[in-house]
């Protein structure tokens, strides 16, 4: 029986699956920053292993391991291009400026994907005036752009620019194992086409905390550094490793159960006349309720009734499906919103 976790505010928001519970109870443990934590580097080389790279990196969160990865990838001063609504730009604080100084190129995607000609329109030629452009970075699936997976061919088309012109590419695959579940590639399919790469445990892998960082071991050495630097460096870090071996190694194909609820969901919302503003291709349902006439509050109280968290943010707000919520879940949602909504 899976524990009940009606909440739509995020993936986030997953519990650890009783097998992780008690492998995290069991874990072997050592002093990480010394590297003898076996149960971290276990996590680290199954990580390396999935994604066809050479070293693995065990982070408290995503947003670490995406600044580990634009600091090892960058020096002072650089320049890097992000898709304009990437979480990297939108929603990690201005990490990338205020440890990197970076200089931050933003590109608009089309469902989340940089053409390739508007990649390299914003790679800087080498002129005196200029900031040299080091790094290119991806997120896949794409979260503001409705949880879309960009496929191999787009991420390859991205990948042949950004190495025509020198460039490191990072991918930011928080969600990565949803896009190639959705997509039905391995996963090795799509980091194949980066360099260094971070995916979260903590989302709908739901494992409790922390994210992997995979690449070439350079870099990776170096990523190992800025996660000290930054007060990264666990001891006995086993204990939250155990469940990300979990996650990574029996997680990845329910997934698709989470796909087909958000589709479900998405369906009976659309019949009760509000808007869908996403292609539903993975766990994300973008909604606007104003067409049905309703306001963030009539939305939040109407959720609050039915026993669900979720709150709206302008006349809409993002549904998340993920390991707690099951199909029947969703459609005692639906019926009950339903009758709310007439
Ligand atoms: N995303 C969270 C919020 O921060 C918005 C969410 O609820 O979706 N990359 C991507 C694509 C993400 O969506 C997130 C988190 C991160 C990185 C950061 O991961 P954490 O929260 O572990 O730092």
């Amino acid at each position: 029986m899976v524990e009940k976790n009606l909440d739509f505010r995020s993936d986030t928001v997953t519990w650890p699956t009783p097998e992780m519970r008690e492998a995290a109870f069991k874990a072997k443990v050592g002093d990480d920053v010394m590297g003898d934590d076996p149960t971290v580097n276990e996590l680290e080389r199954i990580a390396a292993e999935i994604t066809g790279k050479e070293a693995g990196l065990f982070v408290t969160s995503g947003t670490m391991g995406n600044a580990v990865c634009v600091l090892a990838h960058t020096q002072r001063g650089d320049e890097i291009i992000l898709e304009q609504r990437s979480h990297i730009f939108y929603n990690e604080v201005g990490g990338l400026a205020v440890m990197g100084q970076l200089m931050a190129r933003t590109v608009p995607g089309e469902l989340g994907w940089m053409k390739p000609e508007d990649i390299e329109k914003a790679i800087r030629p080498d002129n005196i005036h200029f900031p040299p452009t080091t790094l290119l970075c991806i997120e896949n699936t794409h979260n503001s752009a409705g949880g879309i997976a960009l496929t191999p061919k787009q991420m390859k088309a991205d990948w042949d620019v950004a190495k025509k012109h020198g460039l490191g590419v990072h991918l930011d695959g928080a969600r990565v194992f949803n896009a190639s579940v959705a997509l039905g590639v391995d996963v090795k399919e799509l980091t194949k086409y980066a360099d260094t790469v971070q995916i979260c445990l903590s989302k709908g892998l739901s494992a409790p905390v922390g994210s992997v960082v995979v690449g070439p071991a350079d870099l990776v050495k170096k990523a190992r550094k800025y996660r000290k630097m930054l007060g990264g460096g666990m001891r006995q870090a086993g204990i939250i490793a155990a469940p990300g071996i979990i996650a990574m190694t029996k997680m990845v194909d329910r997934l698709k159960d989470d796909h087909d609820n958000a589709r479900l969901l998405a369906e009976g919302l659309g019949k009760m006349g509000i808007k869908i503003c996403n292609q539903v291709q993975t766990n994300m349902v973008y909604i606007d309720y104003t067409p049905i006439g309703w306001m963030d509050a009539d939305w939040d109280k109407a959720t609050k009734k039915l026993g669900w968290k979720s709150v709206g943010h302008g006349g809409g707000t993002r549904l998340c499906t993920h390991y707690g919520i099951e199909r029947e879940d969703i459609k005692a949602f639906v019926d009950g919103l339903g009758k709310l909504v007439k």
